[in-house]
């Protein structure tokens, strides 16, 4: 494959961005080589700036769950587009997104819109504080929040991959205030809790930023066990796994409640959309009707509304889940063969999103993803990208699936597999 334009792009790109790249996991860093530059996307594929099809695991990092550039999507989002696009006053496009949350989220009482996911964890975070008047945060090794100071404590996802987990820049007060605990180990929790002035314990409930890792039979519920008895609030971080682990996320898989959960990704469709959303009680302490300030220019964009209502609309008419979890069924049996004729090769897979570990047992933790065999996770990168396909450029990240994915490409996905190891 060519990459001349791609080479071009990022020598540019470069001299007026810092390494190239608005966010840190596209650099390729973990991966060796240079980033492909994406000119564009449909359905299933993104194509570059050279020409180059590439059957996508990215899918954004989450969000295109319809797969790229759905007409349906593009239409309603480029009609609300022609009546304008911010006002900085409410539209009740926002009010539609919020009810049909709450409709298919019914803990989800009330929602607050903001631009990203960090911004969502950095509010509940905030809220968590104000609501409960305690000062202390648990949040989990490896699991990432976005890159706001107090939650960026031995993140997962860019951090992990950067070797950064606690970046220069976070001051230790900030960070006083954070407790970091094992994923998938309560001990430390119930310490913590013991202390005392905690106000949240925070968790991807099904862990994406150090892979794919999924909780243990009972650590969910412990959590809200733990919480509840400590009067601690219970966050779900389901930027993520929002709407791609279950139609009603950790709550519909585990049947556990959170208090508070933060959304982003799926809900915007591809467009800059996070969400706090949770219990009209503790909802309501956020301004202008409670103390707790927050805030956002571009909070509730009537455009981004529109693409995250819109492909809400589609994922419940067209039954999406369904039909990935079809696809999903065919990938996992068949890289349980393969997996099961390998040493070091490991998966995990919940839903729309999965990871292949350069490990011999699927991880449980942090620990056990650094464990990784990283120098093959990097040829196998490589290998994929030259037959033509995008994998997340990193061992800690999730690789998604869309609507739009065939058993037809988890074949050709397998057999890429396949031929890698049988090669190394
Ligand atoms: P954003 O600020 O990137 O919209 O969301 C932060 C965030 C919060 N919570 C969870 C569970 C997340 O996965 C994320 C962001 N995920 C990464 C992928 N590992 C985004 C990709 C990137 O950082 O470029």
């Amino acid at each position: 494959m060519e990459h001349v334009k791609s080479r071009q792009a990022f020598e540019e790109a470069r001299k007026s961005i810092p390494g190239g790249v608005d966010s840190p996991v596209r650099a390729f860093r973990a991966v060796g080589g240079e980033p492909v530059f994406i000119e564009s996307a449909k359905d299933q594929f993104v194509v570059d700036v050279d020409g180059n099809r590439y059957l996508d695991f990215i899918c954004t990092w989450g969000p295109a769950i319809l797969g790229h550039a759905d007409n349906e999507v593009l239409t309603a989002v480029k009609n609300r587009m022609d009546k304008g696009l911010s006002f900085g006053m409410p539209t009740t496009i926002e009010t539609r997104l919020a009810e049909k949350m709450h409709e298919m989220l019914p803990y989800v009482e009330k929602v607050r819109f903001v631009s990203s996911g960090t911004e969502a964890t950095m509010t509940a975070i905030r809220l968590a504080r104000g609501y409960t008047g305690k000062e202390k945060i648990i949040k989990f090794n490896g699991c990432y929040h976005g890159h706001h100071d107090s939650l960026l404590v031995k993140a997962g996802s860019g951090g992990a991959t950067l070797g950064i987990p606690d970046s220069p820049g976070v001051t230790p007060g900030t960070t006083k205030s954070t407790i970091v605990c094992e994923y998938n180990n309560s001990d430390g929790v119930r310490d913590a809790l013991e202390a005392g002035n905690v106000a949240a314990v925070i968790v991807e409930p099904v862990a994406g930023n150090m892979g794919v890792v999924k909780p243990k039979e009972g650590f969910l519920q412990t959590l809200r066990d733990l919480t509840e008895r400590h009067e601690v609030l219970l966050i779900f971080d389901e930027v993520m796994t929002g709407f791609r682990i279950h139609e009603q996320g950790a709550y519909g898989l585990y049947g556990v409640t959170p208090d508070l959960a933060t959304f982003g990704k799926v809900i915007g469709g591809g467009m800059p959309v996070g969400a706090i959303g949770g219990s009209g009680t503790i909802m309501d302490w956020l301004a202008p009707i409670g103390p707790v300030y927050q805030a956002g220019t571009l909070s509730g964009n009537p455009a981004a509304m529109e693409c995250g209502l819109k492909t809400l609309e589609i994922y419940e008419r067209d039954h999406v889940l369904e039909e990935i979890r079809r696809v999903s069924g065919h990938l996992a049996s068949g890289l349980a063969d393969i997996c099961g004729r390998q040493n070091n090769v490991s998966f995990s897979i919940q839903g729309a999103m999965f990871t292949v570990f350069f490990t011999g047992t699927t991880p449980s933790n942090f620990p056990e993803v650094a464990d990784c065999d990283m120098e093959r996770f990097r040829r196998f990168f490589q290998f994929m990208l030259n037959d033509g396909i995008l994998l997340p450029p990193s061992q800690y990240e999730a690789n998604f699936l869309s609507f739009k994915h065939t058993k037809k490409d988890i074949d050709h996905y397998l057999n890429a597999l396949e031929t890698f190891l049988g090669l190394e």
